[in-house]
């Protein structure tokens, strides 16, 4: 089996009201907007407490041992490295759980986390919405039969006016390059690519001469418990197989802002949004 290798419906619910206070510093800082904007991604340490991730996990783990669907297996995917059916040996390995955000109210609550609203405005101005029908997931890469995640972007895929659309991945333990962490290309979210980049299912092409320099310039994200990648759609980004003995868990959702619904019909439209609490005006920046 080969593997890639690393480099070296408009159904919106009611907005739920904000939990907590929090602290009006606790945004993002010019600087960080504009690192944003030039690289596509940004990463905030510990913006989940010990309590949020320690909770997930709880509820994470008790759904994988229960297989509570509705999941996504690494046979379905037909990645590297996955298992080629569900009757091969680890064929039921999950790879994620999905509709996350309808799991457990902690999902709800991480969504509404002030720290994490303010920063979403920043990016995406009043009224950030959570489309369900994409990511809503917990990542779970595990040892022994998880796969490859070829080059891509997230937006390849996804139906919306404009492909502005910002993904919050929370790490829940250690994410590294032997555990299957990502990596990013920076400001690959600003360049236009060529039919002849991509391959039929739009991967970015490895093995192709015109590549090679953004993928050369690509870096990993390493993160640890509670923090978390805030990474544009048009990033590209890709990740191996988990190549230890544990499981990498990660909390994935995207958000998008107000002016840049779904197109109408699409399966981006097909799953119903969140609308994001608005932040209090007095803690605007
Ligand atoms: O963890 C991985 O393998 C990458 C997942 C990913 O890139 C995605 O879901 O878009």
């Amino acid at each position: 089996m080969s593997s890639v290798s690393a480099p070296d419906n408009q159904n919106h619910t009611q907005p739920v009201p904000i939990r907590s206070a929090g602290h009006p510093a606790d945004t993002f800082t010019a600087d960080e907007i504009a690192q944003f904007e030039r690289d596509g991604f940004l990463i905030v340490r510990g913006l989940a407490d010990a309590d949020w991730t320690t909770r997930m996990l709880q509820v994470i783990r008790e759904h994988l041992e229960r297989e509570l669907p509705p999941v996504e297996l690494e046979a379905d995917v037909h990645y590297p490295g996955s298992p080629e059916s569900i009757d091969q040996p680890g064929g039921r390995t999950i790879r994620r759980l999905k509709q996350a955000h309808s799991r457990d109210i902690v999902f709800t609550e991480w969504i509404c986390h002030l720290p994490l609203v303010r920063r979403l405005t920043q990016l995406l101005g009043p009224g950030v919405v959570m489309p369900l029908a994409h990511h809503n997931c917990v990542m779970t890469k595990q040892p022994h039969h998880s796969s490859d995640t070829r080059w891509h972007r997230d937006i390849r895929y996804w139906n919306f006016t404009r492909p502005e659309l910002v993904n919050v991945w929370l790490a829940l333990g250690n994410e590294y390059p032997k555990n299957g962490g990502l990596f990013v290309v920076p400001g690959s979210h600003r360049i236009e690519f060529k039919p002849s980049q991509l391959d039929k299912d739009l991967f970015f092409r490895e093995d192709v001469a015109e590549n090679q320099t953004l993928l050369n310039s690509a870096v990993p994200v390493e993160l640890s418990a509670g923090d978390v990648l805030f990474f544009h759609a048009r990033t590209l980004h890709m990740a191996t197989r988990n190549n230890t003995d544990q499981t990498k868990f990660s909390v994935v959702f995207t958000f998008r802002p107000a002016d840049n619904p779904p197109i109408p019909e699409s399966r981006s439209a097909a799953a119903g949004e969140v609308v994001l609490p608005e932040v209090p005006d007095e803690t605007r920046l």
